[in-house]
């Protein structure tokens, strides 16, 4: 398993050329659909748990120890655990949905009482594209798709090793940088923190506000109950 640490920025116009003119590289340029799972009940995201299905590829993220205990930095970086082995997925999402399961019986969810809605008329649980089978263990533990959107990504790179930028495009038209370093787990995020610092001033990145991520728009768009919800409990 590995740590992102992450700080997003707000992508203006001439983003590119001042990440060229600092050395940057572009590495890629990809689509991908995204799909985030939860109970009716929102018990993982309430959790700030978040499981998705990016392209067939299940990952899991949730915040790392250290992130949950010193929010020092909180605003600009996040850190958080990526899961990506489904066995071992399955198994903590088991375990969360298995926690106070009795405490969370009848309670109402933030969207609807048993399913999400879902922007555009998409499938709501992306059950068709794979085999039943693929999909059993979400329909066990109840979870069904709550968001679902495609992202246009240009991803850049820098000499200095291990500091990623990359440029978002949202399919409901939310646009959003992120700079970010991966870390074994257990290891160190502070040089990651710093090697993030120093390219954000590069980029003469200078906002000392937390900027909104993809998940933060849609959820304030299309289920904006649930994300009052999360903005109370500081999730978001
Ligand atoms: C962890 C999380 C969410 C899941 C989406 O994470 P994010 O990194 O924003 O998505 P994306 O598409 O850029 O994924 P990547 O390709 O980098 O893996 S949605 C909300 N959170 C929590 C969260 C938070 N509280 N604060 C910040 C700055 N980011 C995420």
């Amino acid at each position: 398993m590995s740590v992102e640490v992450e700080r997003k920025f707000v992508c203006d116009a001439d983003i590119q050329k001042r990440l060229e003119g600092v050395g940057a590289v572009c590495i890629g340029h990809c689509e991908f659909q995204d799909r985030y799972y939860d109970s009716a009940d929102f018990h993982l995201t309430l959790r700030n748990v978040w499981l998705r299905c990016r392209q067939g590829s299940w990952e899991l993220k949730y915040p790392t120890v250290t992130e949950l205990e010193d929010r020092g930095e909180a605003s600009l970086c996040s850190r958080y655990v990526e899961m990506t082995n489904l066995p071992q997925i399955q198994l903590k999402v088991r375990e969360i949905m298995s926690e106070s399961v009795n405490e969370q019986e009848g309670k109402e969810g933030g969207c609807a009482s048993n399913t999400h809605p879902v922007h555009g008329d998409r499938a709501s649980t992306g059950a068709t594209e794979s085999s039943p089978a693929d999909h059993a263990w979400l329909a066990e533990l109840k979870l069904v798709c709550f968001a679902n959107y495609i992202t246009v990504r240009r991803s850049f790179g820098f000499k200095e090793e291990g500091v990623r930028v990359d440029l978002d495009q949202a399919d409901f038209g939310y646009c959003v940088g992120e700079i970010e370093v991966i870390v074994p787990e257990g290891e160190d995020t502070q040089p990651a923190l710093k090697k993030i610092r120093n390219t954000a001033q590069k980029l003469g990145l200078s906002g000392d506000q937390r900027v909104q991520g993809k998940m933060d728009v849609y959820l304030q768009t299309y289920c904006p109950e649930h994300y009052t919800k999360l903005l109370n409990a500081h999730i978001l």
